[in-house]
C-alpha cells in the first residue's frame, strides 16, 4: 500500500490468534496421540496469546498538530475525560509518553515528541526514540507535512515499518470554506487538501503516500474509519484481533467485527471447559470455579462496550447522557457476573443439548466430535454463544442510540 513500507507486515510469518488449517491438523494429531491432555495446552496457549499480545502505536508530529487528541479518540476518550492525554498544552516532553488503551492495556499509543520540537539532531533523534519497538507510526500534521516528518518517515522506512500520514483538523478547513460563504462540496474540498498533502510529500521523496484526513472530534466522519480499516488490514492476524477489539464502538460494522473475533474464542473456551467438567450441571459449576466462564463473559461485555465505564466513555464521545444509552440496554448481563448468576442464567434458559452440526463441525473439527452436545463443552459453547449474541444485540442498540445510525449490517455466519 502507499505510505506503508514495501515490506508489509502481511508478508512476514504471521502468528494467528486462532488456529489455521495446518494448526488444526496438528491439534487433531495431538488429540489422536495424547488425547485432551495434549490438546488443551495448545488451546490455552492460543487464548493467552490474545491477552498478552502487545501493540505499540507511535504517534508523532509537530506541537499542536493534534497528537494527544488523536490518541484520546483512538482510545475512545474525550480530551477532558479522566485518563485522557492532556491537550492544548505547549509543553513537549522529550521522552515518548505511553497511553495504554483503557480495556486492553497492552495496546498502547505512544506520544512521540515531534522531531523538530526536540533538541536532538535528526540522527540522534532516530536513535533515541528507539523506533524498532513500535508496530507502526502515525505522522500527524494540521497543515502541510514538514521536512522533519519526511526525515522521520525515511528512518521508519529503513526499519521496514509501516507509517501513515494523518492530516488532522479537517473540520476546521471545511468550516472555513463555509464561513467564507462559499458553497461547500465536501468531497471536492477533501480531495484538494489530500492532493496538496500528497504532492508535498512526493516532492520530498515519499512515493505514493497515503494521507488520511480526520477530525479528532469525530471518529465517524471523514477518513477516520478508513484509516482504522487500513491499519487493521496491514497488521498480522493476532495483532489485528487486538486492534479490532480496541476500537471504540462507534459503528455497527465495528460491533460485528468484534463479534466475529470473540466468536472464535467461544469454541476454545468450550473445549477447556469440556476438559475440566464431564457432566452437565456439575460441569458448569466446575467451569465457573476454574475461571473459564466468568472472565469470558466480563471480557465479552467490555469489548462490546457494555460495562459502565465503556458506556460512559461512549456517551461522552456521542455527547449524550449515559442514561440514554443505558435505557436501551436490555440484558441482565450488565449486572454482577458471579457463579450464582451464571448457573441461574443457565438453568433458567431453554437449554437443549446442541448437536455437533449446530456447533459447526467444520469450524471445530476436533472438539465437536469428541464431546458432542450434552457435556460441559456443549453447555459452555451454548452459553457463551448466547451471551455473545445477546451482548452484540445490545451493543448495536447502544450504537444506534449514541450515533443515530440505522445502517443495516449483515450478520456474519454463526460459525
Ligand atoms: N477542530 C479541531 N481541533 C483539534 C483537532 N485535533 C486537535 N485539535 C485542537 O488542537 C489543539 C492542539 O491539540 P493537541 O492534541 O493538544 O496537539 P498535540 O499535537 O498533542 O500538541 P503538543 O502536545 O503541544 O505537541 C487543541 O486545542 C485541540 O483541541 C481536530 O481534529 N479538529
Ligand atoms: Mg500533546
Amino acid at each position: 500500500m502507499g505510505g506503508a513500507s514495501s515490506r508489509n507486515q502481511k508478508d512476514q510469518p504471521s502468528r494467528s490468534t486462532y488456529f489455521n488449517q495446518e494448526e488444526l491438523k496438528k491439534l487433531k494429531s495431538s488429540y489422536d496421540e495424547g488425547g485432551l491432555e495434549m490438546t488443551v495446552p495448545l488451546i490455552q496457549e492460543k487464548l493467552k496469546d490474545l491477552d498478552n499480545i502487545e501493540l505499540n502505536i507511535a504517534v508523532t508530529g509537530k506541537s499542536g498538530a493534534g497528537k494527544s487528541s488523536f490518541i484520546n479518540t483512538m482510545r475512545g476518550l474525550q480530551n477532558n475525560d479522566e485518563g485522557a492525554a492532556k491537550t492544548g498544552t505547549t509543553e513537549t516532553t522529550m521522552e515518548p509518553a505511553p497511553y495504554p488503551h483503557p480495556n486492553l492495556p497492552k495496546v498502547c499509543f505512544w506520544d512521540l515528541p515531534g522531531m523538530g520540537t526536540s533538541n536532538f539532531p535528526a540522527n540522534e533523534y532516530l536513535k533515541k526514540m528507539n523506533l524498532k519497538q513500535y508496530d507502526f507510526f502515525i505522522i500527524i500534521s494540521a497543515c502541510r507535512f514538514t521536512e522533519n516528518d519526511v526525515k522521520l518517515t525515511k528512518g521508519i522506512k529503513r526499519l521496514g515499518k509501516n507509517f501513515y500520514f494523518v492530516r488532522s483538523k479537517i473540520d476546521i478547513d471545511l468550516n472555513s470554506v463555509r464561513k467564507e460563504g462559499k458553497k461547500l462540496n465536501k468531497e471536492e474540498e477533501m480531495e484538494k487538501i489530500r492532493n496538496y498533502c500528497v504532492s508535498n510529500l512526493e516532492k520530498a521523496g515519499i512515493s505514493s503516500p497515503n494521507v488520511f484526513l480526520v477530525s479528532n472530534f469525530d471518529i465517524n466522519e471523514f477518513d477516520f474509519q478508513k484509516l482504522n480499516k487500513t491499519l487493521a488490514g496491514n497488521l498480522s492476524d493476532i495483532k489485528k484481533q487486538a486492534f479490532m477489539l480496541s476500537l471504540p464502538n462507534t459503528t455497527l460494522e465495528i460491533i460485528e467485527k468484534k463479534r466475529a473475533v470473540l466468536k472464535k474464542q467461544v469454541w476454545m473456551l468450550a473445549t477447556l471447559s469440556g476438559f475440566v467438567g464431564a457432566v452437565p450441571v456439575p460441569g458448569l459449576s466446575f467451569a465457573c470455579d476454574t475461571g473459564i466462564l466468568i472472565p469470558a463473559i466480563i471480557g465479552f461485555r467490555q469489548y462490546l462496550g457494555l460495562d459502565d465505564a465503556s458506556l460512559q466513555r461512549l456517551a461522552n464521545m456521542a455527547g449524550k447522557p449515559v442514561e440514554d444509552l443505558k435505557a436501551v440496554v436490555k440484558t441482565p448481563l450488565v449486572g454482577e457476573i458471579d457463579k450464582t448468576f451464571v448457573i441461574k442464567m443457565f438453568l433458567g434458559g431453554t437449554f437443549i443439548a446442541i448437536s455437533a452440526v449446530e456447533i459447526g463441525l467444520d469450524f471445530i473439527p476436533v472438539v465437536g466430535s469428541i464431546f458432542g452436545g450434552a457435556s460441559s463443552f456443549g453447555m459452555t459453547y451454548k452459553l457463551l454463544n448466547d451471551v455473545l449474541n445477546d451482548l452484540t444485540e445490545n451493543a448495536q442498540s447502544v450504537v444506534k442510540t449514541a450515533f443515530e445510525t440505522e445502517i443495516v449490517c449483515t450478520k456474519t455466519s454463526d460459525h
